[in-house]
């Protein structure tokens, strides 16, 4: 611990990663074209390029992300041959992905307990058998995981609406659905407003419950040019994360030698977890406050009264919902002493442009859309959105998650989307609402689903309950993955299993018209190609165009849609992209030009798409993000990434800036509340979640070893996906369905040498 984030502990971190997963030579060229005009879009996190990137901007977890892909390591016939499936369940995720890339089509056989190669047609014709045997389409679910390209995730979508469903449970439920939810309602657009322009025109950043040291290490170099510029970046977390503090850059000689680094929160405030709704709506009653007693000085207020006049709707309930919220009730909730709201509040009226950029810390929660809902109404307040240096900032998680949506991957679709459908490939698609996640499993649960088709993820060990989810995922008939690494859901069987691999980014994609590129959208709005360039982790695996093509061909003999047209040349998917989405115009060509284009924002120009024609103050009933643990209590659980992780994936057992090494059987703790209950570093404990009366359930997490943090009182974490043993499937925000990750109500109990069981989480 007690370094800066990045630097050379950032260099070895990689290097060490990269030794036991690549060859040097491969590695020097891929990395240098991460994120370059004509390489490959990192893998890594969804935060944009700088528009004129000439040289190479480096990033730690980006580079491992890239090496773990890159891999020289494989998951061969022989390797399935050796290990039955009830062998390799008993592996760690380390070592299920440790294992390599997948390299052959495989389908399981029962007899052996193994997964057995299969020809790809062989392995096409019976899915597609299988998929027709059912009655009813909505029997099956198409998951998509937000690595999937524009052109990847469009077919599929296609697929899955010809074959007669709306069924696309998603990582975006699990991820930013409460932004795609209740940023429509409130301002128009379900995406962020910002361009990475903006932040060299802001006064003010607050970053709210994201961690980007660790998930979006290239935001640090924003985030730093951001600080140096004078301008005031102040972070709001449960936990003092040493990527939001201080940053090394590796990209300036001169701090790497010196051994500096620039300061980058300014002010750090440690909210509780579950705070952040009671610690906005304290910060909008200081504004309402502090443009009263200005204007009643005869100095201008803090409060845009302009814009809120002239662009928005609901302003009168939002002020009768904070006059109606009481001080001691926020603090209570919040955890924060009133000074520091008051800080906060004064910093952000004080600033002419402010950008807020916020992550899971705010999503998952029960109600999480509601959060991003008061963000957007403190922005509304000083019009800080459509104007250069300000807007909302929702820091997307996969790659190209926010461009999955952009292209047809949801659940609701919009009637925009199945009129454009209807009209390029002429068919109706289905009407009715399909599934998302959460509805995904219950309906495996309750035996309704009979097939589950993954293009990617890893579904079983990133939702919640898999107490639940398990048993589900071994209910289904048919059970499809299409996967670059071997991972726990390939091992939940159904009844006929298959296993594909697909190219990764990183690699080239040639199809029979040459050599192929794909599209992503980022957080901000940008589209560009991104185009592999190493050779094929195997001669047999296929792109995951191809594959979808090839599924849909042979499940649906007689489809209107030219499958093998598209999969032979991609430009003439982003046609078919284009002609279904307006925004598209010119699609092939403005990717040719570098750091692509940016999709037209409503919200960016201040023309809100609401029904209404004006953004939306939206008022949230109470102040308690999680309304069904109100009765608790002490300790509310958080879950967390580690260093060493990319959501599912473990790189290894490290959490470097939290000063964990070689383990993730931890609980984080402040001192006091350690204290509190005689808990000294190195004491091991039992968490019990607690239903909404505060009764313990039977959910635990058995044998964590406490580590003692710099955190907020009444917050512990624990580390995802862990600790998804302790969250319900019906523990969900009511609105947007997003898992409440980030705020279990839990108990523990000290462990002696007569009460010590096995933990189950790695050590
Ligand atoms: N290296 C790496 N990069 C990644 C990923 C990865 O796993 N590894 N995952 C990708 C994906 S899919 C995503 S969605 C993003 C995730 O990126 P983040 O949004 O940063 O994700 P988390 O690590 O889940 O949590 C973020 C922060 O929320 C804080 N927090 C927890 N509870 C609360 C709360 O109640 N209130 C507040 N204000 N804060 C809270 C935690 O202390 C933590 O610092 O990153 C993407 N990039
Ligand atoms: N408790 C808790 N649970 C959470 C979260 C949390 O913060 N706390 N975060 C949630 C969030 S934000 C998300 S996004 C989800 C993540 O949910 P997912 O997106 O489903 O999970 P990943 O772990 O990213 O998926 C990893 C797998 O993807 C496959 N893969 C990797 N690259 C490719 C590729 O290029 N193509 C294909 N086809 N497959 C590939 C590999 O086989 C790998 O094993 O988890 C959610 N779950
Ligand atoms: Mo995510």
């Amino acid at each position: 611990m007690g370094g800066a984030a990045g630097g050379w502990g950032a260099l070895k971190a990689v290097a060490d990663a990269i030794r036991g997963q690549m060859s040097v030579k491969q590695d020097v060229i891929a990395l240098f074209k991460v994120n370059q005009p004509q390489g490959f879009d990192c893998p890594g996190c969804a935060w944009p390029d700088p528009q004129h990137a000439s040289s190479f901007e480096f990033c730690e977890n980006g580079a491992k992300a890239v090496s773990w892909e890159a891999t020289s390591k494989r998951t061969t016939p022989e390797f399935f041959a050796a290990h039955t499936v009830t062998e390799l369940w008993e592996r760690s995720a380390l070592h299920l992905e440790g294992e390599g890339r997948l390299t052959h089509p495989m389908k399981y056989d029962a007899a052996t307990d193994t997964y057995q190669p299969i020809e790809w047609e062989t392995a096409f014709r019976e899915i597609g058998e299988h998929l027709r045997s059912y009655d009813d389409p909505d029997s099956v679910e198409f998951y998509t995981s937000g690595r999937a390209s524009n052109e990847a995730a469009f077919l599929w979508q296609l697929f899955a609406r010809e074959y007669g469903t709306n069924n696309f449970p998603d990582c975006s439920n699990m991820c930013h659905e409460p932004t795609s939810v209740g940023l429509p309602e409130s301002i128009g657009v379900g995406k962020g407003t910002v361009e990475l322009e903006d932040f060299d025109h802001c006064d003010l950043v607050l970053c709210i419950g994201h961690n980007p040291g660790t998930n979006h290490p290239r935001m640090l170099g924003t985030l730093r040019e951001v600080s140096k510029r004078g301008a005031t970046i102040v972070a709001i977390n449960p936990l003092r994360e040493r990527g939001l503090e201080r940053f090394t850059s590796p990209q300036s000689p001169i701090e790497m030698l010196s051994m500096s680094s620039t300061e980058l929160a300014s002010t750090y405030y440690k909210v509780r977890v579950g705070g952040d709704a009671a610690m906005l709506k304290g910060v909008m009653k200081i504004l309402l406050t502090m443009h009263e007693e200005a204007l009643s000085k005869g100095e201008p207020g803090v409060i845009d009264e302009a814009f809120i006049t002239e662009h928005t709707e609901g302003f009168d309930a939002l002020k009768a919902d904070l006059e109606s919220t009481d001080w001691e009730h926020i603090l209570k909730v919040s955890g924060m002493a009133r000074e520091e709201i008051q800080h906060i509040a004064r910093l952000y009226a004080s600033a002419e442009r402010t950008i807020i950029c916020y992550g899971m810390g705010i999503t998952q929660h029960q109600y999480g859309t509601q959060n991003v809902q008061q963000i957007a109404n403190l922005l509304l307040m000083r019009g800080n959105i459509g104007k250069p240096g300000a807007g909302i900032c929702p820091l997307r998680g996969h790659s190209n998650v926010q461009g999955d949506r952009t292209v047809g991957i949801t659940e609701i679709p919009p009637q925009s989307l199945l009129d454009g459908i209807e009209r390029v490939f002429g068919f109706r698609p289905p009407q009715k609402h399909g599934h998302g996640a959460i509805e995904a499993i219950k309906a495996m649960r309750d035996g309704k689903a009979k097939a589950l088709l993954c293009l990617g993820g890893n579904l079983a060990e990133a939702i919640s309950d898999p107490q639940v989810t398990f048993p589900a995922m071994r209910n289904l008939d048919l059970v499809v993955h299409m996967a670059t690494k071997l991972n726990r859901s390939h091992l939940l069987l159904g009844k006929h299993n298959y296993l594909l691999p697909v190219l990764g980014r990183t690699e080239t994609d040639v199809q029979a018209t040459g050599a192929q590129s794909v599209t992503v959208e980022d957080s901000m709005s940008m589209v560009h190609a991104s185009r592999g360039s190493l050779d094929p982790a195997s001669p047999h695996l296929k792109s995951e165009p191809a594959l979808v093509a090839s599924l849909a061909k042979a499940t649906l003999p007689d489809s209107v849609v030219d499958w093998s047209a598209m999969a032979a040349d991609y430009s003439r998917i982003r046609d078919a992209i284009e002609a279904v989405f307006p925004a598209f115009e010119n699609f092939n060509e403005r990717i040719k030009h570098p750091g692509g284009f940016r999709l037209y924002n409503a919200a960016s120009e201040r023309v809100w798409l609401t029904p209404s024609g004006r953004a939306q103050f939206k008022v949230m009933q109470g102040i308690n993000e999680d309304p069904r643990s109100l009765k608790c209590h002490d300790l509310v659980l958080t879950t967390l990434r580690s260093h060493d992780q990319y959501n599912t994936t473990l790189y290894g057992l490290n959490d470097r800036y939290r000063g964990v090494t070689g383990r993730r059987d931890v609980l984080f703790i402040n001192a006091e509340e350690a204290e509190k209950r005689q808990l000294r570093v190195g004491d091991r404990v039992d968490l019990m979640a607690l239903d909404p009366d505060g009764n313990p359930t039977s959910r635990q997490m058995k044998n964590l070893t406490i580590v003692i943090i710099d955190m907020a009182p009444g917050s512990v974490g624990a580390y995802y996906p862990e600790a998804n043993v302790m969250v319900p499937l019906d523990s969900h925000d009511t609105k947007s369905g997003i898992p409440a990750y980030k705020s279990i109500p839990i108990s523990m109990k000290r462990v002696t040498d007569e009460t010590r069981t096995t933990s189950s989480v790695l050590r």
